[in-house]
Formats: structure tokens, C-alpha cells, sequence
């Protein structure tokens, strides 16, 4: 349970709208404690004014509130994936005409990442669509860490389910962040995939950490869950031990051929609520605002980097679904007046 006080949505709290910014923001050491789904859940339903300025204090507290961070997203290796989950084009139980291709060549992975590295990037994540890589498929992925890390890039890469030696090997290659999503509440998961289950993800998750990998773990917005589903979600994420050091908060992108292709349209306020209440629970973490942003529009995007996101997919494609241009988020960032973060090398 927290202990902080302050943090509780009570009625006499919500009225402390101009309340000191030391006493309105926890310590950081009560944020390390549980999270009950109540507790997100009332914060989730605060007034947003309130909601925004918890989240916007919270925010400036560990981080520049000015800066954004900018990843690049690869499909190395797309579609034709045994797994069943309901919102992704690249199942192979899904119609969706997307193609399976073979792994991409170090060389063309490389072009890729001086591109994005040309254009601003500070991290390059490369993503394939496996159930789990076998030792094959790893070494080659080693190689394209080792690409990555010569450009003086932040690496990433999500691959599905990895054992504690794989882990170690991407370590050992160079990794700094492995991406591996919860994706919803514990007990929606069944709903949306049947072909493996949460402790899987969570036993992937503690393999990442025992390597010494950060973890970049979130979840998708808008598949038909209930604001309880979403505390589920997030008190789930802000309670491992510790928090991810990057939360992906995708809005669901539906591709019509999946099982959510019809699901209706979540108020973009909720999805609003959701990254300012993935700010208040992990402070540290980068919230990534992640798929979805060209289809809400800039209005609800700049809302969320008022939330507290502040890492943002950059480039024309995410793995197989369309993302705003690099010249479109170039603009919308100049015009909020924000500048990015700067790769190492
Ligand atoms: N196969 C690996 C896995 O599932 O862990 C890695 C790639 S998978 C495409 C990575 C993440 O993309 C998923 O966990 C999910 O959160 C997100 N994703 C996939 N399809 C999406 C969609 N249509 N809308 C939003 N997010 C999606
Ligand atoms: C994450 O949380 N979102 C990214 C990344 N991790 C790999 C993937 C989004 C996929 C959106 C649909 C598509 O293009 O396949
Ligand atoms: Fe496969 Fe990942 Fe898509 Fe699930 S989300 S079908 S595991 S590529």
C-alpha cells in the first residue's frame, strides 16, 4: 500500500488544487511501493486539472520537461507469428495481408540505423514477430545490437519470450533495453491471447533484469477494457520491482482482418488519463507515448506530452502500421517548443 497520502484521490485532496509543489509530489520512495488497483483507479478518475497538474509536478521532479526522446522502430523480421494476439497484424491467425519476410542483413540494418541517426534518434529498436527467438535467430540479432552500439545509438529490441542465457547474450552484445509489454490487465489477457499467458510475460521480464537489461514494458490502450482495466494495467507495471525504466503506452491501431478491428473509439481523454497516471506511478520511467499517435491527431498528442510522456516513436512506420512523418513530428515539436534528446555518440 502507499503511504503517501497525498497521493490519494480523496475529496478534500482534489480541492488542493494549488496545493505546494513539495507537498502535492510523493517521494520517490513511496513510489517504489505497492500500488493497489484502487489507488489507479481513483487517480485515473481524478478532475483532469488536477490530474494533469499531479502529473505535470511529478514530471519536473525527474525530468525536463522541454525534452523529448526520440526512438526509431525496425521490424527485422515481419509477420507470419503462431502467436494469437487480437490486436496484431502479424499473427498468423489473423488475415491481415501483411507478408512474412526473413530477417533483415546486418548491412541493411545498419543503412536504418544511420538514417535514423541522421535524423535525430537516440535509440533504434528492432522488433520481430516470434513467439520467442531459438539460439539461431539470437546470434544474429547479437550482430545487429553490435550495429546499433557502433553507431553510438541506445539499443532495444523486442523478440518475444527470452530464457535467462538469452538475456545474458543480448547483454553481453551491447543491449540497454529489452521491450516486452504486459499489454493489459492480468485478468483481460485470456481475452486477447489464448496462446501463452501473464506469467510467461512476467518470467520473460524477470529474465531481462536478472541480465542487468533495462526493462521497456507497457501495454495497449483501447481495446474495449474498462478504466479498471487500465488500473489493473498500470498498477501492474508501477509494481514490479522496480518499474520499468520505459513504459510504452500504445493506443490500440486497428487493422482491419484482426478480432479488434471493430472495437469503438476510446475518449481520447482516457487514453490522456492513462499516460498522466503512468507519469504519477513509475516518475523516473520514460513514458512512451507509442502506436496511435497518427490516428489521434496532434491535439491529443500534445495533451499527452503535457501528461508527462516524453519518448515518442519517431519515423514514417512503426513495425508494419503507419506513424506520423518524421517532418510532421520535426514541426509539431518545434511548434510546442520542445528539443530532443541527444544520442551519445
Ligand atoms: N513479438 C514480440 C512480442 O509480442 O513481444 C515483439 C513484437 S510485438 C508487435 C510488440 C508489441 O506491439 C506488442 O506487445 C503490443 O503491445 C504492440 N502492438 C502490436 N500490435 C499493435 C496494435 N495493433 N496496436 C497497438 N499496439 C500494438
Ligand atoms: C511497443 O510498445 N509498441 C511498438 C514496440 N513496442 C515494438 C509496436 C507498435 C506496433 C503497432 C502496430 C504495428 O505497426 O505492427
Ligand atoms: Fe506475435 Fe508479438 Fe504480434 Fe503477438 S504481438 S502476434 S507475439 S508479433
Amino acid at each position: 500500500m502507499t503511504t503517501d497520502t497525498t497521493l490519494l484521490p480523496s475529496t478534500e485532496q482534489t480541492l488542493h488544487f494549488h496545493a505546494p509543489r513539495k507537498a502535492a509530489a510523493p517521494s520517490v520512495e513511496a513510489h517504489q511501493q505497492a500500488w493497489s488497483v484502487a489507488e489507479v483507479q481513483a487517480l485515473l478518475g481524478l478532475p483532469l486539472p488536477e490530474l494533469m497538474h499531479r502529473a505535470q509536478t511529478v514530471h519536473r521532479e525527474h525530468h525536463d520537461p522541454t525534452e523529448m526522446e526520440l526512438a526509431t522502430l525496425l521490424s527485422i523480421k515481419t509477420g507470419g507469428c503462431p502467436e494469437d494476439c487480437g490486436y496484431c497484424p502479424q499473427s498468423v491467425h489473423h488475415e491481415t495481408g501483411v507478408e512474412a519476410t526473413k530477417m533483415m542483413t546486418p548491412e541493411a540494418v545498419r543503412e536504418a540505423v544511420l538514417g535514423a541517426k541522421a535524423a535525430g534518434a537516440s535509440r533504434f529498436c528492432m522488433g520481430a514477430a516470434w513467439r520467442a527467438p531459438n539460439d539461431r535467430d539470437l546470434e544474429k540479432v547479437e550482430e545487429l545490437v553490435r550495429v546499433i552500439k557502433d553507431e553510438g545509438l541506445e539499443a532495444c529490441c523486442t523478440l518475444g519470450m527470452l530464457t535467462g542465457d538469452q538475456a545474458q547474450r543480448l547483454k553481453g552484445a551491447g543491449l540497454d533495453y529489452y521491450n516486452h509489454n504486459l499489454d493489459t490487465a492480468p485478468e483481460l489477457y485470456g481475452d486477447i491471447i489464448t496462446t501463452r499467458d501473464y506469467q510467461d510475460r512476467l518470467d520473460t521480464l524477470g529474465h531481462v533484469r536478472g541480465a542487468g537489461i533495462h526493462v521497456c514494458s507497457g501495454g495497449i490502450v483501447g481495446m474495449g477494457e474498462s478504466r479498471t482495466g487500465r488500473a489493473g494495467l498500470i498498477a501492474q507495471l508501477a509494481n514490479l520491482a522496480p518499474y520499468p525504466e520505459s513504459v510504452p503506452i500504445n493506443h490500440l491501431v486497428k487493422v482491419p482482418g484482426t478480432p479488434l478491428a471493430d472495437e469503438p473509439d476510446l475518449d481520447p481523454l482516457e487514453f490522456v488519463r492513462t499516460v498522466a497516471v503512468a507519469r504519477i506511478t513509475m516518475p523516473k520511467a520514460k513514458v512512451r507515448l507509442s502506436a496511435g499517435r497518427r490516428q489521434m491527431g496532434e491535439s491529443t498528442q500534445v495533451l499527452c506530452f503535457l501528461a508527462g510522456a516524453n519518448s515518442i516513436f519517431y519515423g514514417d512506420k512503426l513495425l508494419v502500421t503507419g506513424n506520423p512523418d518524421v517532418e510532421a513530428d520535426q514541426d509539431l515539436l518545434t511548434r510546442v517548443g520542445m528539443h530532443t534528446t541527444r544520442a551519445h555518440a
